[in-house]
């Protein structure tokens, strides 16, 4: 497609609630928009970094600065046309996935409406709704954790991530445990533990959860291997997969049994995409995460995981447990089975409310 203009927006966009992990507590979510067009269309993506470098060295500054001055003025003007081509043009930029994700997002959106295809038709999806559950943050007391599990099992919600950090870990997940003695559990560390500290884990053996998610280092697949060795719940990595090569390495090294796949994370959907097709060959079961996206992210996020080897439920909640105000005119809602119905219009599915992204806004950035 030939791209006639680029324009990117900082947002920030308060939470219905607070949501805390072992790096940090939010209040709002920031994140950057692009908006391309080409060929008399317009599509959308997101760009999932934070305020803050707390998940992710990428920050909203930073995926403005990186869009701005490296990665636009490679597209604008020229006729890209597919996802591959995009990730060649864009391979001179090392890093910066989440910032080159928002982008081919965009880009996907916009084939989709030049050709009549959704999202998930494009990549391959299989399914009309898929299993989600909620990421519950790390709350002020344990009393307060399990009222607000209380919350989101009473909304339908069947599957229950829990954010741990060292201190605010097994009696946590003890106590949802014995609140929730059949519900799907896993917890979330985001690399809060050592090699060294890791074993005080080791009783979460006893509570049946789907999963322990990157309890260590981000640059540490080889650590994870070991600790792998010592504890039977399976380990899914998160922060450490950042492309489809270290997903290779992580399987090779026997570092984890699952991957949590977040397109941004990789570098986009296409790497999203090979991932998957390398852990459905490998026997691995693969999840969507999330990262507290707007309606946009969320769309894109329910279209991938339609793919048939995700088949752990993903880190996709309704739109109301993140903004009471979102910049889609849909809404995601939960279904009675503690499904997400993925989108089926033209590209990402969704229609935009600029009005909202113009309050939400608080820069602009146009190339062309
Ligand atoms: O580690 O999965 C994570 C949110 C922001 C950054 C990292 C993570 C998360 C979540 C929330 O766990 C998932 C969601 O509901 O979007
Ligand atoms: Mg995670």
């Amino acid at each position: 497609m030939k791209i006639s203009k680029i324009t990117i927006y900082p947002i920030n966009m308060p939470l219905v609630s607070h949501f805390e992990t072992s790096f940090g507590r939010i209040y709002d979510r920031e994140c950057v928009l692009v908006k391309m067009e080409a060929e008399g269309l317009v599509g959308w993506g997101e760009c999932a970094a934070d305020r803050d470098p707390g998940y992710s060295y990428e920050t909203t500054g930073t995926v403005m600065h990186i869009l701005k001055d490296f990665a636009l003025p490679l597209l604008v003007g020229q006729d890209v046309i597919d996802a591959s081509d995009f990730q060649r043009r864009i391979g001179t930029i090392r890093g910066h996935h989440l910032a080159k994700a928002g982008v081919e997002m965009a880009l996907w959106d916009l084939l989709g409406k030049r050709d009549g295809k959704s999202l998930k038709q494009m990549l391959g999806g299989v399914k009309d709704a898929v299993d989600v559950g909620v990421s519950v943050g790390l709350q002020d007391t344990t009393s307060d954790l399990v009222k607000a599990v209380d919350g989101y099992v009473a909304q339908g919600y069947r599957r229950i991530k829990l954010k741990i950090k060292p201190g605010r870990d097994i009696s946590e997940a003890q106590a949802v445990r014995k609140a929730y003695p059949q519900i799907r559990l896993q917890v979330d560390a985001n690399s809060a533990y050592t090699l060294e500290s890791a074993h005080i884990l080791r009783p979460l053996d006893d509570l049946d959860l789907l999963l322990i998610e990157q309890p260590l280092f981000e640059d540490d697949i080889w650590d994870h291997r070991l600790f792998q060795k010592q504890i039977k719940t399976p380990v899914c990595l998160d922060e450490s997969v950042i492309s489809p090569r270290h997903a290779r390495y992580a399987i090779e090294m026997e570092a984890c049994r699952i991957i949590n796949i977040k397109p941004g994370r990789v570098g986009g959907l296409s790497q999203g995409l090979e991932i998957h097709d390398m852990c459905q060959r490998a026997g691995l079961p693969v999840w969507c995460g999330g990262m507290l996206e707007t309606g946009i992210g969320r769309a894109s996020n329910l279209a991938i995981a339609s793919l048939p080897g995700f088949s752990l439920p993903g880190d996709i909640s309704a739109s109301d447990r993140y903004y009471t105000r979102d910049i889609t005119h849909e809404r995601f809602s939960l279904n009675a089975d503690s499904t997400i119905t993925v989108p089926n219009g033209p590209g990402l599915g969704v229609t935009i409310d600029e009005t909202a992204i113009k309050e939400f806004a608080f820069g602009e950035v146009v190339l062309e």
